[in-house]
């Protein structure tokens, strides 16, 4: 779009609103129990999650809703491009093997129980079942269900058709779904996460024609799936907020001295900070990631979109207040790059509509210089 179209939808007051795909298979993936603390506990990461924040965007009228291409040949390649072959296809057939073991088991989600860890092996592949959960994944907080598969595949097409959306010229494009996906490795599954839609995201820009593409994570954990992916390219730049690692999950990754390897030093960017901060502290944590991310001229940007940062939710420690998540928006906005939201964590239920909506609305009435 020119800048004058641009300058004159605004003056019109017709900005250029968000376009968001909804994955409606999200459903499909409604995990029962996660382990925490020895015990079974109701999931966190549940589906009123993603109906909420499609409410709330509802009610505010904000932008136009879509349902996301969910039969797209290029989805195939592209999750080929960010996870293994071998993950792939254990995770499209775990829950028929699952059944398979025993009847009774479609009454439950599978949880691995069992991990190679250092010193064992991850190249033989086990014929056992929970051998196989173990070396695909690294917690026991993501049940495994039988709509995983679909609903995660679902949210990686929403992804690849907000990400086309915005190679076809569009300012910002919002991909709602969950199961979320920056904890998802190329070949393991954790922290809620199966597929990494911000990967994915990232990957169709890239394959559309972008030659530098950042990814800008501000979900409270860090986004050890997604850095993991790309530690050694230097055509991804990752940029992460997240609570300390020596207390916060997931404990083993998100290290501010993790700058990348390979071709890829210098292009990974992590800012810890102390369970307990604020958004004044926040903020400036993410003037700096903005920065870095500025200075890497990229052609893009893939937001991590988790509002688990907000002063309510359960499992996390920061403490936003619901106008905190506007300023986001606006700062985000405020340096210029087309943008793909990618829904991530968030689980006080309450108020994650409102807190999505407003990152996303702040984002619209941002200064737009695309
Ligand atoms: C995408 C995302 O936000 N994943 C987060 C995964 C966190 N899993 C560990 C949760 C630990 C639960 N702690 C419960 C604290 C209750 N007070
Ligand atoms: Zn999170």
């Amino acid at each position: 779009m020119s800048y004058q179209l641009m300058n004159r939808m605004f003056f019109e007051g017709q900005i250029p609103a968000m376009i968001t795909f909804f994955n409606p298979n999200h459903v499909a993936h409604a995990g029962q129990l996660e382990m925490y603390r020895g015990e079974l506990v109701p999931c966190f990461e549940v589906p009123s999650r993603a109906d909420r924040v499609l409410a709330e965007l509802e009610h505010r009228q904000l932008g136009s809703i879509q349902p996301a291409s969910l039969i797209d040949g290029s989805l195939r390649s592209v999750l080929e491009k960010v996870h293994s072959s071998r993950y792939l296809q254990f995770l499209e057939r775990a829950w028929g093997e699952w059944i398979k073991l025993a009847p009774e088991n479609s009454e439950r989600d599978a949880l691995p129980s069992v991990w190679s860890v250092r010193g064992m092996r991850s190249d033989r592949l086990p014929s056992n079942f929970a051998a196989r959960m173990g070396l695909f994944s690294f917690d026991m907080g993501t049940p495994l269900t039988a709509g995983t598969w679909q609903a995660a595949i679902g949210g990686a097409g929403c992804a690849l058709s907000a990400a086309n959306r915005l190679l076809a010229g569009e300012r910002g494009t919002f991909a709602l779904t969950r199961p979320p996906g920056h904890h998802a490795g190329a070949d393991f599954f954790g922290g809620y996460c199966f597929i990494n839609n911000a990967a994915v995201a990232a990957q169709v820009l890239l394959d559309g024609g972008m030659a530098r593409v950042a990814i800008l994570d501000i979900d409270y954990h860090h986004g050890n799936g997604t850095q993991a992916i790309f530690y050694r390219r230097s055509d991804v730049m990752f940029a992460s907020i997240h609570g300390d690692p020596s207390s916060e999950y997931p404990f083993f990754l998100g290290y501010a001295d993790e700058t990348g390897e390979g071709d890829g030093v210098g292009y990974n960017h992590n800012l810890p900070l102390p369970k307990g901060s604020d958004f004044d502290v926040w903020g400036q944590a993410l003037t700096e990631g903005l920065d870095s991310i500025f200075g890497f001229k990229p052609d893009g940007l893939v937001v991590s979109l988790g509002v688990d940062t907000f002063i309510d939710d359960p499992i996390s420690g920061f403490r936003f207040l619901e106008e905190d998540y506007l300023a986001v928006g606006r700062q985000i906005a405020n340096i210029g790059l087309p943008t793909v939201f990618v829904m991530e964590g968030g689980y006080a239920l309450e108020a994650i509509g409102r807190n999505v909506a407003n990152v996303l609305q702040g984002f619209d009435t941002g200064k737009s210089t695309v």
